[in-house]
Order: C-alpha cells, then structure tokens, then sequence
C-alpha cells in the first residue's frame, strides 16, 4: 500500500462503524484502547534484550506455569489500559485466577468486556521467535450499571463481538474479525500508528503445511497417527509430503495458517485429554478469526465456537485453520479410531 493511501486503525474503524447508522461506536473506540496496550507492550518487548526484562518473574500463573518478566508487563498494561477505557466493563486475563470487575461508573456502564491471553508463546522470548497478545470482546450478559458476572466471560465463542491479535513478529500486526471480515494492519512505528496492510483476509481452502508438536505423536490416538503418516507420505498429485511448521507460539504459527492456509493442532493425547490451549483465551478467538475468514475450527467433535463453557481456565483439544485439511484430520481420526 503506497505511503499516501495509509489507511489508520483509527481511520479504519470509524469508517466500518459509519456503515451502521446504529453503531454507537462503542467496540471501535475499544478496539483502539486494545491497539494502544499493543503498542505499549510492543515497545517493552522490542527493546526486552537490552533491559532488564528477558527472563522469568519468579512467580507462576493459575495455570501454574512460570511466568516471564514480560507475561506480568503486558497483563498489567492490558488490564491498566483496559480499566481507563470508556468502554470496558472488566476483563479476565489467561495469567490471573479470576475475572475484574471495572467499579468506575464509567466502567460499570460499559456493555463490553475483554478476555485476553496477554502474551501467548511467552517461552519463546527469550529466543526472539514470534510471541502475541490475543484478545475476545463479548457483550457483557449482566445489567449495566452492575457488577460484572463470571457469565460475563463464561460466554461461548459464538457470542464473540470481535476477536484479534497482535504479533510481535518481523513487523508488528494487529489482526481482529468482527462477523464480518477479517483485516490485519501493521504498525508503522514512524507514526506509530496501525495502518490497513491486509484488507479483508481468506483462509485459503486448502495448504500444504501442518503444525504440530509432533514430540507428542506417541501419545496421539491412532487416527491422528495415520493422518501424520499421510501428511508425510509421498504424493506428487496431491502434493505430499506436506510441509512442518511449528514455533511453539499459537499466534505465530496460526498468523501464518490464516495466511497461507494449513492445519494448525493442539490435539487431546493420553497424559492431556483436554489438550494444552485454553478455550476462553485461545481457542475461541482463534477459532472467530479463522472462520470469518472462511476456515473451521473444532475441538475434534464440535466446532470450537459452540462449546459451551464451563470454567474460565478450562482447555479443549483444537484442530483449527483450511477447511479442507480439518475435514481430513477429522475425518481419518474419527475413521481410524472408529475402527480401534
Ligand atoms: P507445546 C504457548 O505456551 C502455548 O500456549 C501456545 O502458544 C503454543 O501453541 C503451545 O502452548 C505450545 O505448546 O506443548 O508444544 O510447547
């Protein structure tokens, strides 16, 4: 896109919300609150080789993993932006063990609230691969003017007003889906501005990459195992073996499903028959943004968007990206184990 037509986030979302005479603007300007943390926290992160922030806080998270010196920068940033937003009403952070409530009258009158993996991918910080911040808005279910309730976020994926992330990759990019259309823009750190740079993304039908952690493959079912059999079998006509992508961050190597098509996994094995990814704080947006753009995304039995929540913190096994490889995954595990 030439320098004249730079088209800002800002830019961008008031002219989407122009489109609907009954938009208040609301989730626009919430938008931009949540581009402003990733702003602040892209700052943190492109400099964190030369401050004192590369390596791990000492403390753990609710989900009991360590947590990086940057995981508790960018969560406090989120929920510090967030609870200054005009448009929030509370958030619950993949880090912290309960969702908050904003009390300020502003705040409590806010039909949105926000859930957030603050820094997915944050083991790889250290080693300067591609980490991200994702994020869900829901219309809150509570009353305004009250507290907000855990069904607040205990909401599914098919309720999702918007979705996104933002990558802090070889550029840094905020994507996000409303129901409809996917669009990404990249910072242009010299104004400091997102500016539009992937109008309107499609998941392409179909790819030829898959990611996995593939360390795991004896503890997958045997379905799952044929299929990676089958994705590394030799087959010219249809393009076989495919090739394997996998950086150990769920936005980087969903950014790159989303744009070159593929099949991005965390399946359910013997010793995590959840899988590892958190519904509410990965799965679910990830899954919003990939089928707005026309991919699926399931936890093996159901479109992940449908599953009805149960806890805050619980994880669901997630195949997720072209609609052809799910299908195919789906269709030799289930055959496979059918058969066991
Ligand atoms: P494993 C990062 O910790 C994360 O939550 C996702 O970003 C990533 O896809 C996954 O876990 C990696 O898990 O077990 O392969 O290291």
């Amino acid at each position: 896109m030439l320098q004249g037509q730079l088209i800002t986030l800002d830019e961008f979302t008031i002219q989407e919300t122009r489109k609907f005479p009954q938009a208040t603007g609301e989730l626009s300007s919430l938008l931009r609150d949540i581009a402003l943390a990733g702003k602040i926290i892209n700052k943190q992160v492109r400099k964190a080789g030369l401050s004192d922030i590369l390596g791990k806080q000492g403390t753990s998270n609710i989900q009991g993993e360590e947590q990086m010196k940057l995981d508790v920068i960018a969560d406090e940033t989120l929920i510090h932006v967030l609870k200054n937003s005009t448009d929030c009403a509370g958030i619950a952070s993949e880090e912290n063990d309960d969702h908050v409530s904003y009390e300020d009258t502003f705040s409590a009158n806010s039909k949105y609230v926000v859930l957030f993996d603050p820094l997915d991918g944050s083991s790889n910080i250290d080693v300067n691969a591609s980490i991200g911040t994702i994020f869900s808005i829901y219309r809150r279910v509570s009353e305004l003017g009250t507290t907000c309730t855990e069904a607040d976020f205990l909401q599914p994926g098919n309720k999702l007003m918007a979705a996104g992330y933002i990558i802090y990759g070889s550029s840094t990019m905020m994507v996000y889906a409303t129901r409809l259309s996917v669009n990404g823009f990249t910072l242009e750190p010299s104004i400091g501005e997102f500016c539009l740079s992937h109008p309107n993304i499609k998941c392409p039908e179909n790819g030829k990459i898959y990611s996995v952690n593939q360390g795991n493959m004896n503890k997958f079912s045997d379905g799952l195992k044929s299929y990676l059999e089958y994705c590394m079998e030799v087959n010219k006509e249809e393009g076989r073996p495919y090739s394997h992508r996998y950086i150990g961050s769920m936005v980087g190597d969903l950014h790159r499903t989303l744009i070159k098509g593929g099949l991005f996994m965390y399946p359910a094995d013997k010793s995590s028959p959840n899988g590892k990814l958190r519904l509410q704080y990965e799965c679910n947006p990830m899954a919003f943004i990939v089928e707005a753009a026309g991919g699926i995304a399931s936890n093996g039995d159901i479109d992940i968007l449908d599953i009805m929540p149960t806890e805050l913190h619980q994880r669901v096994p997630v195949y997720i990206g072209s609609k052809k490889m799910v299908e195919k995954v789906l269709a030799m595990a289930h055959a496979k184990d059918a058969v066991a």
